[in-house]
């Protein structure tokens, strides 16, 4: 199971072709908008959130909401674009009018410029390099969310702290914080945790690097635009404690393995170990301030000058959560899909079915993950 997805943030839309997935799936299409519009919130949400309300469109590979196992596409369409489309139309030449030569320090527009022969205008780097992408990609893990509550398998997400803050956007003193930093022109990041619950024991594998589950999710958390760190567990505190403390030591109950704590995060030796998988990621700074910073002028024989100001979030940290959601969920799916039978849907869930058995139950519930950080 693979997925392409091709669009600019300004664009007519965003687009995706998945291809692998379970034939005679029924998707909910209500759920995966539901989805969509939690990505769009939060507090330090900018302009553009106003104008946008996404909603998925799907065009090939399901019939009356079926999956035929033939390629799905997803369409979300940028209702922006009509505000851009001169500048960005696809395949009219109207000419630029300001185009952007002052590349933003965080951003991929210097280095993007450089290698693909854009430093007349870095819009077209920053275009595909926008967060926006990341829609299609909540819509794509939606789907994936969909057939793993199919075999029980749930993937939640909170956010941990926004800045120095520890809490999330609800706590009256972020919303406050937040309208300081959006005041002095300035962004900041945050950090997010990913829970998957009900996972089944074994998925992953410890006999070759592109196979561990770890390895994989950690990839995928670090391809979300502005994710700087991942990590798994007790993470970093792993490194202070002395094994005795750190290892979860085996139980057997009722004729089924547990752990006394989980702060392995889920996974040893690169494989599900049954317990809840819980990681934890950090977000930096959104690089678009209203604040300028100092840069060069590309156009201007690199003169020293200050970045563009244009519209911006503060804090994109609670989307920032769903999108790591929904990235992990397809995740998941996809090792799960290329590990059992998935040609239908009733393989992949007989075959779930079965490696729980195999795994004797090796699932814990939620509960025994509070003990997870001490
Ligand atoms: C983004 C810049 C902003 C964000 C955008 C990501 O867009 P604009 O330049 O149109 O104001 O709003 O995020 C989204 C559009 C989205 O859907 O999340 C960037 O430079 O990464």
């Amino acid at each position: 199971m693979r997925y392409l997805t091709a669009g600019e943030s300004h664009g007519p839309q965003l687009t995706a072709i998945i291809e692998g997935f379970p034939a005679g799936f029924f998707i909910d299409f209500e759920q995966i908008n539901k989805q969509l519009a939690r990505r769009q919130q939060g507090h330090g949400r900018g302009g553009r959130m106003k104008i946008e309300t996404d909603t998925v469109r799907c065009v090939a590979g399901v019939r009356q909401t079926k999956t035929l196992g033939s390629p799905i596409c997803f369409i979300i369409e940028n209702k922006d674009y009509t505000n851009w489309e001169e500048t960005m139309h696809p395949m009219e030449r109207t000419g630029v009018a300001h185009p952007q030569t002052a590349p933003r320090p965080g951003h991929a527009d210097l280095v993007g410029a450089l290698k693909y022969h854009h430093t007349d205008d870095v819009r077209n780097v920053l275009e595909r390099a926008s967060a926006r992408e990341t829609a299609i990609h909540v819509a794509i893990g939606a789907l994936a969310a969909q057939l793993l509550a199919s075999v029980g398998i749930r993937v939640s997400s909170r956010v941990l702290s926004i800045g120095s803050y520890e809490g999330d956007e609800q706590s009256l003193d972020i919303q406050a914080y937040l309208d300081t930093v959006r005041a002095q022109g300035d962004s900041v990041g945050g950090s997010v945790e990913i829970m998957i619950e009900q996972m089944p024991a074994g998925v992953g594998s410890y006999v070759h690097y592109d196979r561990k589950l770890d390895g994989i999710l950690a990839q995928a958390m670090l391809s979300i635009n502005a994710c700087k760190a991942i990590s798994f567990g007790a993470g970093v505190q792993l490194g202070i404690w002395q094994g005795s403390q750190a290892h979860d030591e085996i139980l057997y109950e009722n004729g089924m393995y547990k752990r006394k704590t989980n702060h392995a995060g889920g996974i040893e030796g690169g494989m599900s170990n049954g317990m809840p998988i819980v990681m934890t990621a950090t977000l930096k700074p959104i690089p678009t301030l209203m604040k300028p910073l100092q840069t060069i002028d590309l156009a201007k024989h690199n003169e020293v000058t200050q970045t563009f100001r244009e519209r911006s979030d503060v804090s994109v940290v609670h989307a920032f959560s769903v999108v790591a959601e929904h990235v992990v969920a397809w995740n998941i799916a996809q090792v799960l899909c290329e590990q059992l039978r998935s040609d239908t849907i009733e393989q992949f869930q007989a075959d779930v079915q079965q490696l729980r058995k195999q795994m004797r139950g090796m699932v814990t519930d939620a509960k025994v993950n509070s003990e997870c950080t001490e």
